[in-house]
């Protein structure tokens, strides 16, 4: 029964998506809709249980629950959520070579997962040193700039997309400051890295840089939209 509700929820939300204004969200907004069908499915078992029909398994969803109850509550949340869903940007992370030879995968994935950032896309790759020229473009006239890119396209990257609130600025909190000698203690940087030269990570520096980066390292088809469990606990206001 709760499966029904769910289904037809969320028909109703998708039917209030085809009639909303196009945006590249679209796509994660179908997966907000069903999150919210969810949530109206888990106040079913009082409502249905109240009106003696829980598990009968008779009548369609749509005979039992009046469509003017249903569906105001499937548009608010649905809208609710569409607006947040459009408030979260992108940034790209990449874990250099040298994170990827000390086994520092897991150590800096966490940090993000932790702290409450979505990933929605990885890949495993090693740069050909044009493709690290290319994501360095703006250093060519550094006297570093052709042994950074040696050094990128010398061994496995992690490439991600990780999404959030404010995640291309915070990021690079969470990564700290260029030279491992000035990063804080409590960064990525400034918890395992020495050198600037050897400083492991990769943050975009800003919202034109992120889309550049995302679309230089990623398809668009390796990049998933999706709400996760634990957004309604990460994001609210009081
Ligand atoms: P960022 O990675 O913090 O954004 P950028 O200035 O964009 O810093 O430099 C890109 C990368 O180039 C750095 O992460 C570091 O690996 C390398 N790099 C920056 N400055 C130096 C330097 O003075 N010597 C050697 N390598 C450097
Ligand atoms: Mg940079």
């Amino acid at each position: 029964m709760a499966s029904q509700v769910c289904k037809s929820a969320s028909r109703a939300a998708r039917s209030l998506l085809s009639a909303s204004k196009a945006s590249r969200f679209h796509s994660q907004g179908r997966a907000v809709g069903a999150a919210a069908a969810v949530s109206l499915s888990s106040k079913v078992p009082f409502w249905s249980s109240s009106h003696g029909r829980g598990g009968s398994g008779s009548g369609s969803a749509s005979s039992w629950i009046s469509g003017a109850i249903a569906l105001p509550a499937a548009a608010y949340m649905f809208q609710d959520q569409e607006v947040h869903a459009a408030e979260l940007e992108r940034t790209f992370i990449a874990i250099k070579p040298d994170g990827v030879q000390r086994g520092l995968i897991s150590e800096i994935i966490s940090r993000f997962e932790r702290k409450g950032y979505k990933l929605v896309g990885i890949k495993v790759v090693i740069p050909s040193k044009d493709f690290a020229k290319q994501h360095y473009h703006d250093l060519k006239e550094r006297p570093f700039f052709d042994g950074l890119c040696d050094f990128l396209s010398s061994g496995p990257v992690i490439a991600m997309v990780w999404e959030g609130q404010g995640v291309i600025t915070y990021g690079r909190k969470l990564i700290g400051a260029t030279d491992p000698q000035k990063s804080e203690p409590g960064t990525i940087r400034g918890d395992l890295a020495v050198v600037v030269g050897r400083n492991i990570i990769h943050g975009s520096d800003g919202p034109e840089t992120a889309k550049d980066e995302i679309k230089l390292w990623f398809k668009p088809e390796e990049l998933v939209s999706f709400t996760s469990n634990a957004e309604k606990w990460i994001y609210g206001a009081n």
